[in-house]
């Protein structure tokens, strides 16, 4: 890579790290893992367009393969049930993968714990949590992370920026209760979530949620591959494109169709079922929506205090979460989409099955089996 523009990208990248930790730490997203020390006189050189230019050369044979990069809707801890608060370690690794985005299309994933979303981590209000982040050795990047569940300088960043090969601890206290966005904010963060480093915190009330038959994790994120939208081959991370806020894949858990076939979400008629949805972004904002249902409950923004009641759509920001809940009446397949409809296109849907007994008294029709025009 060109010194200057090495340069001038380590620059954008401290100004961030800058704002965020007391003493700026030394971030780089250049080609290899790399430190400089001269932070603060250049930070004033910061301006528009510096990471127009940076390209990252990966050689994807450094790294492991994933078979299969998205986590399982279904796979998260169950509720809690505890009447007092404990201490809870949790330890996570930052691993850099080779996976799939589409079928033929791979790319260099950033994770935590090699899936995307990272695991969902549940803790209860009241909690103390050890969180213990190791970065891979072979990793070319540092990584660190933020939660925010946690109140204190960066939500975390401050004191688990790990080398490749380290391990740091931080410790916090879950004091608020709600649904949480983690993500790494090392260097530039944007790029380190847009390349899949992000995941869900819940950090229950200490009364608990209400009982449901199932509760589902779902995480929209963006991919901004070199290659257009569905071309083959190993896709190279484009900061022009995240730059422009020109995602080529909008995707739930980490791929496309990652919540269809052997990955949707599957219940009964009759079932009470809970999403915890998130969106790390980094640019646009989900407009959630599950066509064919109300959801009885929202959460707005996954505040706990007041559930709406009734809604159709509900907006997660970049960055932020909502707690959707219904009931399930009527079998069938039910479309998880972002009502940002062409998103779906670029992978932002999913399935959710409904089996058991038809009420006709809900719905009723004769289901049309001429084919669709192709306008
Ligand atoms: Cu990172």
């Amino acid at each position: 890579m060109n010194k200057k523009i090495n340069k001038t990208y380590t620059i954008a990248a401290c100004l961030l790290t800058g704002m965020l930790m007391t003493t700026p730490g030394n971030a780089s997203e250049s080609n290899k893992h790399h430190s400089s020390s001269k932070h603060n006189k250049q930070r004033v050189n910061f301006g528009p367009g510096d990471h127009y230019k940076h390209r990252m050369a990966v050689n994807p044979s450094d790294y492991k393969k994933v078979a299969d990069i998205s986590h399982s809707a279904a796979d998260l801890p169950k509720p809690l049930n505890r009447s007092r608060a404990e201490k809870v370690v949790i330890n996570l690794n930052a691993s850099e993968v080779i996976s799939d985005i589409a079928a033929g299309i791979s790319y260099h994933y950033w994770t935590f714990n090699n899936t995307v979303p990272g695991p969902f981590l549940r803790v209860r209000e009241g909690d103390t949590v050890e969180l213990n982040l190791h970065n891979e050795a072979n990793s070319s990047h540092d990584h660190a992370i933020d939660l925010h569940a946690v109140t204190g300088p960066g939500g975390g960043l401050a004191v688990t920026k790990v080398e490749p090969g380290e391990t740091k601890t931080l410790s916090f206290k879950a004091k608020t209760a709600g649904l949480y966005v983690y993500h790494c904010a090392n260097g530039n963060a944007a790029t380190h979530i847009a390349n899949g480093m992000y995941g869900l915190i819940l950090v229950e009330p200490k009364q608990g949620l209400a009982k449901v038959d199932h509760e589902f994790y779902v995480m929209q994120g963006e991919l901004y591959t070199h290659g257009k939208l569905g071309k083959k081959g190993f896709q190279a991370f484009d900061s022009k494109k995240m730059l422009d806020e020109r995602p080529e894949y909008i995707i739930f858990n980490g791929r496309t169709g990652a919540l269809v076939g052997d990955g949707e979400l599957k219940a009964k008629v009759g079932d009470k079922i809970r999403l915890f949805i998130g969106n790390a972004g980094v640019s646009k904002i989900s407009s959630f929506h599950i066509i064919g249902e109300i959801f009885d409950r929202v959460y707005p923004e996954a505040s706990l205090s007041s559930p709406l009641r009734n809604v159709q759509t509900t907006l997660v920001p970049a960055g932020g979460a909502s707690i959707v809940e219904f009931q399930v009446d009527y079998p069938g397949d039910y479309v998880l989409v972002d009502h940002a409809l062409t998103r779906v296109d670029r992978g932002a849907w999913g399935i959710l099955k409904v089996t058991g007994k038809k009420n006709k008294a809900l719905y009723a029709g004769e289901a049309s089996s001429h084919k669709e025009h192709n306008d």
